[in-house]
């Protein structure tokens, strides 16, 4: 008989963060899984999933990956959106994961076999001050990273993205039934960026990628004047420079600054993309393969920014989970446009609750020979933590407007 799949489960587990996960049973006995987080509307993905996705895989053929993702994608007439694509995402990682195992393959053997020995990743360096983040960024350097983000506590501000608050793993979401709401000032950051990168570079000289993260938060010509005043320091990338809705901000900022460009990790559609990559507006296209509909269209985008000589820079925050890390790592193995993969760490707890194959070795992740992708759930484990509300925070300026967080 045809292998079928015959039943889907959706996990939605807190091992000290959020995760949705879903779980692709087929009558082989062969299973596969996917990563369905979206930070902060978790219950709306699985929602999605439960009710409205898992009744229509019963019965398919798991190896119809592309018409899968067509009936998912076209066949719901309401297209795209981050609910939407998350969900169409963890179905296709998980079928991707059964057709590589009942190959015998690491999944990045069918997608068309390795292009390098390791995939470069970049760390999170962060400090409450200047002083602490340059330290930090030596921390990355001695655990061999050849690339590091900094991203710094700002004088006259509480608390900033990307800085953790006393804790080893930094974690943007905060516990609790509503949003944390934060002041954000872009005089005293625009003041503070450019202190701290010429003391990095100072510290440590050029032997290494820099890179930093602006978080949606400048207007296009503070953006441009930013990129100029960072010039000095070579950053390998400046991201997410300006709210991505406008995308005709990238060209203004283009054309004051060589400082390169990353955007893409709120993308959810190879169209939100089309634009930038054909206008050459942005140098690292960040989508990700939970976010932006899983391996089949972010192989797609790929390939389109691959004729733009745009490399790739997949988003890898913690609320992308280990699921998606792992299908990530046999993405950049393969793909021939690889630019360099966002890594930060997950906690003990989660990586026990998903046993995965993918190792650190001095810089670099290698998403391992297991068939597959690499990645599996301890169910078990995981029911011991039930979900609880968290979201990412809410940005206003100092006279409460609110702004981009
Ligand atoms: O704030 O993934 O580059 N990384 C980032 C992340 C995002 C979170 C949002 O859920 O911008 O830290
Ligand atoms: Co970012």
């Amino acid at each position: 008989m045809a292998n079928t799949i015959t039943d889907a489960k959706v996990i939605v587990t807190c091992p000290g963060r959020n995760f949705v996960t879903l779980k692709i049973l087929t009558s082989d006995g062969v299973h596969g899984i996917g990563d369905a987080t979206l930070n902060g509307r978790e219950l709306a993905v699985a929602s999605y999933l439960k009710d409205h996705v898992v009744p229509c895989l019963i019965g398919r053929d798991p190896h119809d990956i592309e018409d899968i993702w067509n009936y998912l994608a076209k066949g719901a007439y309401w297209r795209r959106g981050p609910v939407t694509m998350a969900a169409i995402g963890a179905v296709d990682t998980a079928l991707w994961d059964i057709k590589a195992k009942v190959a015998g393959l690491p999944l990045y053997q069918l997608l068309g076999g390795k292009s390098r020995s390791g995939v470069m990743v970049y760390g999170h360096a962060n400090g409450n001050d200047l002083e602490e983040t340059v330290d930090a960024v030596g921390q990355y350097l001695e655990l061999g990273y050849k690339a590091v983000r900094a991203q710094s506590g700002i004088p006259g501000l509480d608390s900033v993205y990307g800085v953790a608050r006393g804790k080893l793993f930094y974690e943007p979401a905060v516990k609790g039934a509503v949003p944390e709401e934060q002041l954000w000032s872009t005089e005293k950051y625009l003041d503070f960026a450019p202190k701290l990168f010429e003391a990095v570079r100072e510290r440590y000289g050029f032997g290494f990628h820099l890179l930093h993260d602006c978080h949606h938060r400048l207007t296009p010509i503070e953006a441009a004047r930013l990129g100029k005043s960072l010039e000095p320091y070579r950053l390998f990338w400046l991201e997410d420079p300006t709210p991505a809705e406008n995308q005709e901000a990238l060209k203004l900022i283009r054309e004051h600054t060589v400082t390169p460009i990353a955007i893409g990790e709120i993308f959810n559609s190879i169209h939100d993309c089309r634009d930038i990559l054909q206008n050459q507006h942005c140098d690292y296209i960040r989508a990700a393969v939970v976010h932006a509909g899983g391996i089949t269209q972010l192989r797609k985008i790929a390939a389109l920014a691959e004729l733009y000589q745009i490399r790739t820079g997949c988003h890898g925050a913690t609320d992308l989970s280990p699921v998606c890390m792992g299908a990530a790592l046999h993405f950049d193995l393969w793909v021939p446009n690889f630019g360099i993969q966002e890594y930060m760490r997950h906690s003990p707890e989660t990586d026990e609750v998903f046993p995965h194959a993918y190792t650190f070795d001095d810089g670099y992740l290698h998403p391992g020979e297991a068939p597959g992708h690499g990645v599996d759930i301890d169910e078990a484990l995981a029911a011991k933590f039930p979900y609880e509300p968290a979201y990412l925070p809410v940005a206003r300026l100092e006279d409460g407007t609110l702004w981009n967080w």
